[in-house]
């Protein structure tokens, strides 16, 4: 035994050598097959990437099985819970505890299955998979969209460097400002990085969730607003990246939104403390917005459907259930207001497809095609909404004959217009009549964006000169002229192209792009909302980035820029009104 190892060695016959020789490589074999398998589980994290379905099953058998134990436990609770007390407390400390266990297990999103297996997703109700997608590869993206990923790594090192953890930068002044204090704009731009490939960002982000985002704390969110982003956000993130851990916080996010639905009428106060449970409506009114309480349905129906829990869909079906029947509709357009007490309209009369109601008819539409186009109610609505827009909302100006979406206030037509672009799109198409009124009301956009020297929209239209048609040669009021980064004329860009196949909406969207490089980008890092689209010498910064930037405008952008109509196909995935893109139930 006092041997050495070389004198050892020399003792061996030469058979014996021969074994051991034999041993040493199969165990080398070994070593290198475990690491082999270990790199593909993160590379595998994209095998939508790599456009390689068969790739993507391998390790979709390892990725999903903890997610699955997770879908089904025990039957629905019908009730609407408490928002304070043990119950809560202790639902909330079960999902942290397994975020835990089962997300922070492991530091590697279990991905791959991710894009590929939405197809995997457990569910509950035994409804089809969504098909793999297949995003482009990180590093293979074309010219346009490695310029959207430049823009975005800009952003988001600004981002990161002031802003880390809160809600949006503030890219002149180098700092940060809260809405909710719940890191925002991370949690906005999680499934953009995804979709991008921009994996060690995406870890990132996927930490400070783990570690630092906490529901428990005593604050005002607004349910419209943080539904689709915070909500909206972590499903996406979930689907794309199979990681358990955004599914457990988006199921407390939305246990600690549910006391808003109660009100005396079932339709949700628009404010909500997660906290505490209290929710209210504005200090000013009992109303809540219309588009706001019927463009959360998508996320609480998708939230029940994961986790087999009836409750969020049930109260946000019934909102949709009650303005289906409410009076005051016009050929199916719906004025801005709810009152929260008698869950009766009220401002009636007004009636726009811009901030107040646009979502409403959106969400009509991609209720119908998230649940497999079954729920003709919604579609009756829609179609109705559509020949009311025609009807109503409509117009062409002089003399150019640009169509062009108004507002319709007592009877009287006007050009104004909040969003404009937003004219609600008919995803993979309901009817072919449908699918002219986009294309209409964009060649209008155009013709107006045309004229300004930013080629960037501006936040509002209300055209200064009375009587006069509203083109170009009309100057726009000047506190119209703002651009807070929205995604609104890229979205229906995006739309556009993947029903027509048009490049030329690429095109537009490159102009838009470089406009933005051009006139929002802060050197330090960011880009920040300007004043005054129509001088280029002065654009006049705010010194704020919206968290839609990174999750709608620049995701929008990347998406329509690719030639691939599979990359988070229309016939799969549908959009929320914050661009997260959900699984359709029942894909066609
Ligand atoms: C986003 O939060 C959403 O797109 C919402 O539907 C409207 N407002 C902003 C973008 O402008």
């Amino acid at each position: 035994w006092s041997l050495s190892v070389p004198q050892k060695w020399k003792q061996l016959s030469r058979l014996q050598r021969m074994v051991v020789l034999f041993l040493l490589v199969v165990l080398m074999l070994f070593g290198l097959r475990s690491y082999v398998h270990v790199a593909d589980e993160w590379a595998g994290t994209s095998c939508m990437i790599l456009g390689r379905p068969e790739g993507c099953l391998r390790v979709t058998l390892v990725s999903v099985q903890k997610p699955q134990r997770h879908f089904r436990r025990g039957p629905p609770n019908l009730q609407i819970r408490a928002p304070e007390g043990d119950s809560q407390e202790r639902r909330q400390d079960q999902a942290q505890k397994r975020a835990e266990v089962v997300g922070e297990a492991s530091d590697q999103p279990r991905g791959v299955s991710s894009v590929c297996s939405s197809s995997e997703a457990p569910s509950t109700d035994g409804r089809r998979r969504p098909q793999p997608t297949r995003p482009s590869r990180q590093g293979h993206h074309n010219a346009r969209q490695k310029a959207v990923v430049d823009a975005f790594l800009h952003a988001w090192a600004g981002y990161r460097k002031f802003a880390w953890g809160h809600d949006e930068l503030k890219p002149l002044t180098r700092s940060f400002s809260e809405w909710f204090g719940l890191g925002l704009t991370l949690i906005d731009a999680l499934d953009t990085m995804w979709i991008l490939g921009l994996k060690k960002e995406f870890q990132e982000a996927r930490n400070w969730v783990s570690k630092k985002l906490r529901f428990r704390k005593d604050v005002d969110v607004n349910l419209f607003e943080s539904t689709i982003r915070i909500l909206g956000g972590l499903l996406s993130a979930f689907h794309l990246s199979g990681d358990v851990l955004f599914l457990n916080k988006a199921e407390d996010f939305g246990n600690r939104l549910m006391p808003a639905f109660r009100t005396p009428s079932k339709i949700p106060y628009s404010i909500v403390n997660i906290g505490t449970g209290a929710a209210h409506p504005p200090q000013w009114t009992s109303d809540s917005t219309v588009s706001e309480v019927t463009s959360i349905q998508l996320e609480f129906r998708e939230l029940s459907r994961l986790t087999g829990d009836k409750t969020f869909q049930e109260a946000a079906e019934e909102v949709t259930r009650r303005v289906h029947g409410l009076h005051g509709k016009l050929d199916g357009l719906v004025p801005m207001f709810i009152d929260t007490n008698s869950g009766s309209f009220t401002q009636l009369g007004e009636f726009t497809l811009g901030a107040g109601a646009d979502s409403y008819y959106e969400y009509l539409l991609k209720q119908w095609i998230q649940g497999g186009k079954k729920e003709r109610q919604l579609l009756e609505d829609y179609l109705e909404a559509v020949d009311g827009i025609r009807k109503h909302l409509l117009a062409r100006s002089e003399p150019r004959k640009l169509t062009f979406v108004g507002e319709l206030n007592h009877g009287r037509f006007s050009a104004h217009g909040h969003l404009l672009p937003d004219v609600p799109s008919d995803g993979d198409g309901a009817e072919p009549r449908d699918r002219t009124l986009q294309p209409a009301a964009h060649e209008g956009c155009e013709g107006r964006s045309g004229q300004g020297e930013l080629r960037l929209a501006q936040g509002w239209a209300r055209w200064a000169c009375r009587g006069a048609p509203p083109e170009p040669t009309c100057p726009p009021q000047a506190a119209d002229r703002h651009n807070l980064l929205r995604p609104e004329t890229v979205e229906s860009l995006f739309y556009l192209h993947r029903l027509t196949g048009d490049r030329k909406y690429q095109d537009w969207g490159w102009e838009i792009l470089r406009s933005f490089n051009t006139y929002t980008r802060v050197p330090s890092g960011g880009y920040s909302s300007i004043s005054n689209v129509q001088d280029p010498h002065h654009p006049q910064p705010r010194d704020k980035m919206e968290s839609f930037f990174l999750g709608e405008t620049l995701k929008y952008l990347y998406l329509l820029f690719s030639d691939d109509p599979d990359l988070l196909s229309l016939d799969t995935y549908v959009f929320n009104t914050e661009a997260h893109p959900l699984p359709i139930w029942a894909p066609s």
